[in-house]
Formats: C-alpha cells, structure tokens, sequence
C-alpha cells in the first residue's frame, strides 16, 4: 500500500466537469489538490457515454462553463446540440488550458473514504491500494454515472457482444451487417437507435415503457446568434440564472394556462414549442408540469404527432407514451420514431410479452427468441446516489453513508450530510442538479464549497457539517416541492424507481434561483443549519 504522506487541503473525486472546476478553483485559492479518477481522461459523462448520436438536451452555447470569459469566447461550438465527441474535446480543451490534468490521477478508481475523528481529515484510498489524506472531501462523481444493468437470466450465457451506452466502447462499434438488440427506450436508446438502424442488418427494441421524445431540431450553429449571444455573454449567463431550469431565457416559458387556453391556442403553443424542439416544448404553458390535467394536453398532443410519424398503428400503439410528459426527463431525438417505419426495424413491448432474459443466440421474451449477434443495454443508471453508493464513505463513528441513506437519500442543500463533516457532494441529491442545465449547477456549487473552505480558513474553524434540524427541513421542502408538480406520479429515476429496491424519493431539487438565494443567504447568515467548529 501506498501511503501519500503529504496531507492535501482537498481530495476531489471525479474527473467530470464539476471535479475538473473544483480543483481550478481550489488552486486560484492557494489550496492543495488531487483529482482522482477511474477513467484514462476527463470528461466524466462525456468520458463514458461514447454511445452513436449521444449529445446533450441543453443547448451548446448554455451547456459551457462561464466562469471564464476568455475560455467562453474561444471556444466554437459547432452545433446547437454538439455531439459528444465535441462535448469531450472541449473538456480536454479545458483540462489543457488550465493545466488541469498535472494534478489528477487517472485510472484510480475510489474504494473507500474514512473520516479520522480525531485527525480531522479524510483517508481517501484506491481500488489498488494507493492513499491520499485530506482535511476536505468533495465528491464530484456525477448523477448519472453508475450504469444499471439489468439483472438479466441468462446474460452469461449469451455468447454475442453486450453493450451498456452508458460504458461504450472508446473504438466504437461496428454494427454494419449485424442483428442487434436494443433493450430500453431512455433517453439513451431514443438518441442512439436511428443511427445503429443506420448500420444494422435488423434492429430489434425491447420497450418496457413508452416514452415522450420531442425532435431536438438539432442543426449547425448559427453563427449570427453566436455572435449575439459572444457579444454580451454575461446577459445570457445572467437570465439563464432566473430560469427555474438554469437554461432556456432565450425562449420564456408561455405562464398561460393550458386550462384556460382555446383549442386553437393550445394548438399554436404546442406546435411553436415543439418546432424550438427538446426540453422547450415543456415551455408551452406555465402549468403542464404542475397538474395532471393540465399535463394531458401536452401528452395528448405528443401522441397525435407519434400516430402521424409511425405508419404501422399497431406500432405507433406501443409506442404511445402513457405517463405524464416531462415526468420522466422528456427527450430530446433526431430521427427516433420515423426509425419504427424501417423494414428491418421491431419493436417489441415487454408489457405484453415480459423479458425472460438472455439465451445464447439472443434475447427472450414470454413468447418468443430473438436471434441477435449483439445486445445493447440502454438501461439508465442508478441516478443520483448509485456512484456514492459504490464507495465506501464512512463518517462518525465509522457510519456508513449508505446506512444513513438507508431510507433514501438525506442531505442539507445536496451539499452536506449529516455525520460527515468536510465531506461535499457536488450537485448531490437535494440540489437542482438533473433539473437544471448542470453546467452552472455545478459552478454554483463549486463556488459555495469554494467560500465555505476560504472562510473556514478565515474565521479559524477546522471542520463543517450538516445540522440535523436543518437537513430535515430541507429534506422536507424538497419532497413539498416535488410534492407539488406531476414528477412524483411516474416510475422515473429522479424516485429511483429504475433500481429495484431502491427507496422511492423524490431526490432533486425543483428551483435553481431560489436555491441559489438559499446558499447565499446560509452564507451571509454563519453558515446557518451548518456547524463549525475550530
Ligand atoms: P433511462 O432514461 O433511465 O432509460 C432506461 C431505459 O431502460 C428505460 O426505457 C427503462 O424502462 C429501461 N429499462 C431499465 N431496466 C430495464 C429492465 N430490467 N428491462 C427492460 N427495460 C429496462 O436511462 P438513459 O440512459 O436513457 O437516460 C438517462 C438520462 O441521461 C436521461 O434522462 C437524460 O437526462 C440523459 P422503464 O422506463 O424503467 O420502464
């Protein structure tokens, strides 16, 4: 074992863009920084998800870090949604600009995290063995990054290829004359069927929920509004932060009722927002999130388009989404359900004929075998807590994060739990995060962490952590919230509904610009339902 004697101001774990801002930020503030890393290379969720036709659903030019002007100028964005393979240069362009990657350590991936009591300090250590101790922990290991794959009968008796999206290969994959099998119809799956249809001899979709998918209406950049948008960056910057999402000033969400509306005006909204494309079209009325009812129309609306795409009705049946739109993350396609008109192109729907497993030609249902030479696992991740969840955090008195968590996750602010001092999580569960643009989420609260460490420093004080009264009213006002909107009426990862076993909770946080108001007014009162301690 390696013991790295030198005792670090910091330990950031995650190589993404949070773990990748947390440690320039540390460094402008004189601290002493490690970044430790499972893959080869930054870029967290851009690292992995190589998967055909993976982009963000947040646009390119409000997907980007603003936390420096010369660094938004620069760089060139060639889409409005760019790829991922764009997304992951820029994270490189980052890592090169700021000299990022001298400290970090890659191919390290975390097994445990023990806080000493009695040194104050974190003991963070390594799969191999290797050591690092530090007075501050901050866990930047992202929302969606621990793939969930299916316990599956069989798997192991498959003798093709199987593929998670969420972990593909870094050379790609050659479909080209193959019968492939995607199972899932996530966001993943909707971004990547067109293109393996592309490629493939036959492409068969193993659907066990349908899911609403608005056209991302993706096309080149257009350089007159990134001109515009270059010219007074800061403006952009500063309304996206008014936004409840973070993102998408430039378009207002209509507050109208969909209620109230006409026939004819409900018409016009939705069409107008479902021609801006993706996440938008959530824009078309002020409270198509809010109630079920409401919500109809924008459901009823995206079936009428589904029936008009697909020919075969017995198709276009299967594929009408029957939970509210938006309630699990709306996604954003090119190409998706036009993909079920191709000859060569099933669907197959495990709520009439459930997923038996894997067989060592392909994939079985209730009532049929699947003959496939590879299959793709479009299954999600354990959202949210999954990559925690893998590490070992210990706390006081040796406690396990995932004992305390044993109910669902509990957290003040998505930033600290209790029992764990110095230890942050950025954008954990509590936060904005996932609802939002994750770009400034994450730079919020790096900055937050970033204070707290400077004016721990300042004021003499050696540790921080979570109250116990003030976690449970945050907890509480986080689940009111979500109470109040249709999020909680489907079985969406956002309730870690996607993991068997996994308690049900609401877990982000609906609200960017009110909980930004919150951090700063917990910072402006001491650090209010945090305790301090010299
Ligand atoms: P998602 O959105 O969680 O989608 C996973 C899909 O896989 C979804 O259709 C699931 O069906 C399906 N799934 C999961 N487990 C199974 C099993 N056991 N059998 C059959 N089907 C299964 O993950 P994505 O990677 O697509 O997207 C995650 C986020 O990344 C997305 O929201 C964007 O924010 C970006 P279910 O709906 O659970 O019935």
């Amino acid at each position: 074992m390696t013991d790295n004697t030198q005792k670090l101001d910091l330990i950031i774990v995650g190589a993404g863009f949070a773990g990748m801002y947390m440690l320039h930020r540390a460094r402008q503030q004189g601290l002493t920084a490690k970044v430790l890393e499972a893959g080869s290379d930054v870029g967290g969720t851009w690292y992995w998800n190589r998967y055909p036709g993976a982009r963000c659903d947040v646009e390119s030019l409000e997907y980007s870090y603003q936390f420096d002007e010369a660094l938004q100028q620069e760089w060139q964005w060639s889409q409005r949604y760019s790829p991922q393979p764009e997304i992951l240069a820029y994270c490189q362009h980052v890592a090169e600009r700021f000299d990022l990657r001298r400290d970090m350590e890659f191919n390290t991936r975390v097994a445990s995290a023990h806080f000493d009591e009695g040194a104050r300090c974190w003991a963070i250590t390594a799969e191999d063995g290797r050591r690092w101790d530090a007075q501050f922990a901050v866990m930047a290991t992202g929302c969606l990054s621990m793939p969930n794959v299916p316990d599956v009968a069989g798997a192991d008796a498959y003798t093709g290829p199987i593929y998670h999206t969420g972990r593909w290969p870094k050379e790609g994959v050659d479909f080209t004359g193959k019968r492939v099998a995607v199972i899932g119809t996530g966001s993943s799956a909707i971004q990547s069927i067109p293109l393996i249809a592309k490629q493939a001899k036959s492409l068969t979709v193993f659907q066990r929920t349908p899911n609403h998918s608005v056209p991302a209406q993706n096309r080149p950049l257009d350089p007159t509004l990134e001109k515009a948008v270059k010219a007074n960056y800061a403006d952009l910057r500063a309304r996206n932060a008014q936004e409840l999402v973070g993102f998408g000033a430039r378009h207002p969400t209509n507050q109208g009722s969909v209620l109230e509306a006409s026939p004819e005006e409900r018409q016009a909204q939705f069409e107008y927002h479902w021609q801006l494309g993706g996440l938008l079209f959530m824009r078309a009325f002020g409270d198509t999130g809010l109630s079920t009812e409401a919500n109809e129309y924008a459901a009823e609306f995206i079936r009428g388009k589904i029936k008009e795409k697909v020919k075969d009705p017995k198709t276009a049946r299967k594929l009408l989404p029957d939970t509210a739109v938006g309630c699990k993350r709306l996604c954003a396609d090119s190409g998706y359900f036009e993909t079920f008109n191709e000859p060569h192109v099933t669907l197959v729907d495990l709520r009439e004929t459930p997923l038996k497993g894997l067989y060592a030609d392909g994939v079985e249902t209730d009532e049929a075998r699947y003959e496939v030479d590879a299959v793709v696992f479009a299954t999600g991740f354990d959202a949210m807590t999954g990559a925690l969840a893998r590490i070992d955090i210990r706390g006081r008195s040796g406690q396990a994060l995932t004992e305390a968590w044993v109910e669902g996750p509990k957290s003040y602010l998505g930033l600290q739990v209790v029992g764990f001092p110095n230890l942050f999580t950025v954008t954990g569960p509590g936060s904005p995060s996932v609802l939002t643009n994750m770009l400034p989420s994450i730079e919020q609260h790096v900055r937050f962490i970033g204070d707290t460490i400077a004016d721990l420093q300042a004021e003499g004080y050696a540790t921080i952590e979570a109250e116990p009264e003030a976690q449970e009213a945050w907890v509480g006002h986080v689940n009111e919230v979500g109470d109040a909107t249709i999020y909680p009426t489907c079985n969406s990862w956002y309730v870690g509904a996607n993991i068997p076993g996994k308690p049900r909770v609401f877990m982000p946080y609906l609200g960017f610009p009110a909980y930004c108001e919150k951090c700063d007014a917990v910072r402006a009162a001491g650090y209010e339902g945090f305790h301090r301690a010299a």
